[in-house]
């Protein structure tokens, strides 16, 4: 920890003097916490911050939007329109990856959730599921399984590393749900956690907001944080080690994501790809993804926030969406590439502004909450190495299959906790029906093979499989087929093997 002389004449280089400015009033023990959290400042940036973003808040938006071009199609793959054989050839060719050690997933789960708006983190939020999981439980159980599936085809008894990075917000309480929860039977020292940067908000003139009288106002640097996160902690080193070669990083909040999904994988794989995005058709054009698009002849996401309405609404000669491919925050690297954007381009990255309502203390002392927008937050996004990219490819799923997001509490009407129940459910009825099932409700009666939820009030069947039993639908006829079930059914491992004995 630095000396008040220090940090006060450091602080005064940068201009930010004001922050010791109740030093006078303040506690022994008050005075050790500003002095602490101050010296973890990085002074040497600190000027330059400041003043950028009172620059950033002033300048018009860079309208990137005017020269944005739809993604070519070559560079997409789809789901959709691939058959059978080819994503079957893609899924062995990640399956063999993974079998081999060659595949890590990285979680982005440094995000305050502030729209969910629960003081925990978002993976520890249950969004009532019969089995009452997490979606950090579901999670791990998928990478469970998807462990065994790629041991059980090859013989082997591999390990997908999975690194998790949190944020001052979000270590402690993560951590110590993993304890609590035996790290959901994975191996404690597969899992690694680690930090990523705080960085000061700041007014519109270019002033660290002070929160109380001894914090500054401090928040994550953004997903895009990620990249000095992995400088900061060594973790390409532990990938290194460890032999792995691709990852796949992916936020938080999508209740349907296919961890290290073979698919995925094995698509950018066998296309040579050291930069990859999942992408689905967006569902109306004001959705709070970011497109992926090509600007000036480069690929790169434009994020919802940063994309004018008339270009997000812009339609093509046969009325559809001209900007259609939503990025799902579902990402594919090589380590080769994210250790060159490390080396090479991570003090390049684009500094996004976000306009907020920072609680602060002022002159007298007193704090306050503000009404309207104070502050600023610098923020970096995950995908703003994708120009970097040798080789990018961008691979089209079916939403209702793996993009589920929980980002608001149930009073707003989209990505909701009901919503990602209802979408899991529905999936896994879906999944259960193909295996050959038929489901009875409460009272006897047969339910219809609804393969979906669209309408807002229709209530997805009570259909639950445990993802140590199925990663995405895989083995179910075994267990199904033919067999008639009373809802609510709840597939996990004990009345699976009760079904294959029947
Ligand atoms: C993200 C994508 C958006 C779209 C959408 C889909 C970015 C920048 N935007 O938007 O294009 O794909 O997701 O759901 O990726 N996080 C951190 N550290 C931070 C801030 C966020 O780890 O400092 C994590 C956060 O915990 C979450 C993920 O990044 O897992 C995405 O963050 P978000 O939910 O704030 O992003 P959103 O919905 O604005």
């Amino acid at each position: 920890m630095l000396s008040y002389e220090d940090v006060k004449s450091r602080l005064e280089g940068a201009e930010q003097a004001h922050l010791l400015r109740f030093w006078p009033e303040l506690s022994g023990e008050q005075r050790g916490d500003l002095l602490s959290e101050l010296s973890r400042l990085d002074f040497s940036g600190l000027k330059n911050h400041c003043r950028g973003a009172a620059e950033a808040a002033a300048s018009e938006p860079s309208g990137a939007d005017q020269h944005m071009q739809p993604v070519q199609p070559e560079l997409v793959g789809s789901v959709l329109k691939s058959d059978k054989k080819t994503q079957a050839n893609w899924e062995d060719e990640g399956l063999v990856q993974i079998s081999e050690n060659r595949v890590g997933i990285l979680l982005l789960a440094g995000g305050q959730g502030t729209r969910l708006g629960v003081p925990y983190p978002k993976g520890m939020y249950d969004v009532g599921l019969p089995s009452k999981k997490t979606l950090y439980q579901i999670q791990a159980e998928r990478l469970r399984k998807l462990q065994e599936l790629a041991d059980l085809k090859h013989g082997t008894q591999c390990t997908v590393p999975w690194y998790i990075m949190t944020s001052e917000f979000t270590l402690d309480p993560t951590e110590m749900f993993f304890k609590e929860n035996n790290y959901f039977s994975l191996e404690q020292s597969n899992i690694i956690m680690f930090e990523q940067r705080m960085i000061p908000a700041v007014t519109f003139d270019g002033k660290v907001i002070l929160q109380d009288k001894c914090k500054v106002a401090l928040a994550p640097d953004g997903n895009g944080g990620l990249y000095q996160a992995l400088v900061d902690n060594k973790v390409l080193v532990d990938m290194e080690k460890r032999g792995v070669q691709y990852l796949h990083v992916y936020c938080v909040d999508n209740i349907l994501v296919k961890m290290a999904d073979p698919v995925f994988i094995g698509f950018c794989v066998s296309k040579g790809a050291d930069c990859g995005a999942k992408v689905v058709e967006k569902a109306y054009p004001t959705e709070p993804v970011g497109v992926i698009c090509s600007v000036d002849g480069v690929h790169q996401v434009v994020e919802y926030s940063e994309i004018q309405p008339e270009t997000a609404e812009g339609k093509g000669p046969d009325g559809e969406l001209l900007f259609s491919a939503g990025n799902i925050c579902n990402h594919f690297f090589t380590r080769a590439f994210l250790k060159e954007i490390t080396q090479n381009h991570a003090d390049k990255l684009k500094q996004h502004v976000a306009i907020k309502k920072v609680p602060f203390v002022d002159e007298c002392g007193n704090q306050v909450k503000p009404t309207k927008p104070n502050g600023i937050k610098m923020e970096k996004f995950v995908f703003d190495v994708f120009p970097f990219s040798r080789k990018f490819v961008a691979f089209e799923v079916v939403r209702e299959e793996e993009f589920s997001p929980l980002k608001n509490a149930d009073e707003a009407t989209v990505d909701t906790p009901t919503t990602a129940r209802h979408s899991l459910l529905a999936q896994h009825y879906r999944w259960a029906l193909a295996a050959g099932a038929t489901f009875l409700d409460e009272h006897g009666n047969t339910l219809p093979a609804r393969p979906s939820v669209t309408a807002k009030d229709s209530l997805p069947a009570q259909c639950e499989i445990s993802p140590m039993v199925s990663y995405f639908g895989e083995g179910l006829g075994q267990l199904l087929e033919g067999k008639t079930l009373t809802t609510p059914f709840l597939l996990d491992v004990k009345r699976a093997t009760e079904l294959k004995s029947l």
